[in-house]
């Protein structure tokens, strides 16, 4: 007879792994190599890899662009050699998707944080001068991705910001005390105010509420917060 599946253990460890490909992956560096990401990494928790393009690249002197057709300014990312990075990479193990960063893409948010942290391997693109050609974007990448309203000159901050986003929330990177369903954005509210010591800094003082050692006032105080900056700033979050 089988178990309740409630009672079937869950398995301990479970790894992401997140492929970047980018004509500049020194960029990408520094965000994966402090603090809770690089935590992660060394947990073996989380997988990032970053592949330089120039290694698919169609010559020798590592062309991997190409000037637009139908003219205009600008280089455009060619065909070769992402398709060929895409399936090298792909070769390993099939990803769960191929996100293509890119300002005309679908906006990036915790909702959808919260879906790519479920999967388990993610390739990312990142553009760079005008782009990559739209055939790769036809055949090859599965989401585009955009973080916001405004140009960034390449996809590689963007990537930073979607990993960084989703390697939060694997199992295990964050603990009770950063946990994750206390984030904004999470219950579509923004979190409430935080205060540490001094009680009194400059005749500024922590709220009464917060000192008071009552849990449950603390907890309808808290929720009052989130409520009144929700409203004040982002009132569209509330419809
Ligand atoms: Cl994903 N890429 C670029 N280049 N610029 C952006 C972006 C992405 N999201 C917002 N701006």
């Amino acid at each position: 007879m089988r178990g309740c599946p409630c009672l079937v253990a869950l398995p301990y460890f479970c790894s992401m792994v997140i492929d970047i490909i980018s004509v500049v992956p020194e960029l990408l560096e520094s965000p994966f190599s402090h603090s809770i990401l690089q935590r992660a990494r060394e947990k073996g928790l989380l997988n990032i890899r970053l592949h330089p393009l120039r290694q698919w690249a169609v010559n020798a002197y590592g062309q991997v662009d190409d000037y637009a057709f139908g003219g205009g300014a600008g280089m455009v990312l060619m065909c070769e050699p992402l398709v060929r990075a895409i399936e090298a990479l792909s070769a390993e193990g099939a990803y769960d998707e191929v996100i293509y960063l890119t300002p005309d893409g679908e906006r990036f948010d915790q909702q959808t944080a919260n879906r790519l942290s479920l999967k388990g391997r993610l390739l990312m693109i990142c553009g760079h001068y005008k782009g990559i050609d739209q055939r790769v974007r036809d055949g090859w990448v599965t989401m585009e991705l955009s973080i916001g309203d405004y140009v960034l000159s390449g996809g590689e901050l963007a990537a930073a910001v979607v990993a960084d986003a989703i390697g939060r929330l694997l199992p295990g990177v964050l603990n009770d005390e950063t946990s994750a369903l206390t984030d904004s954005f999470q219950d579509n509210l923004l979190a409430p105010p935080v205060y540490t010591r001094p009680v009194d800094f400059r005749d500024r003082k922590v709220p009464d509420v917060l000192v008071s050692g009552d849990h449950k006032k603390i907890e309808e105080w808290r929720q009052e917060e989130s409520l009144r900056r929700t409203k004040e700033k982002r009132p569209d979050l509330q419809g």
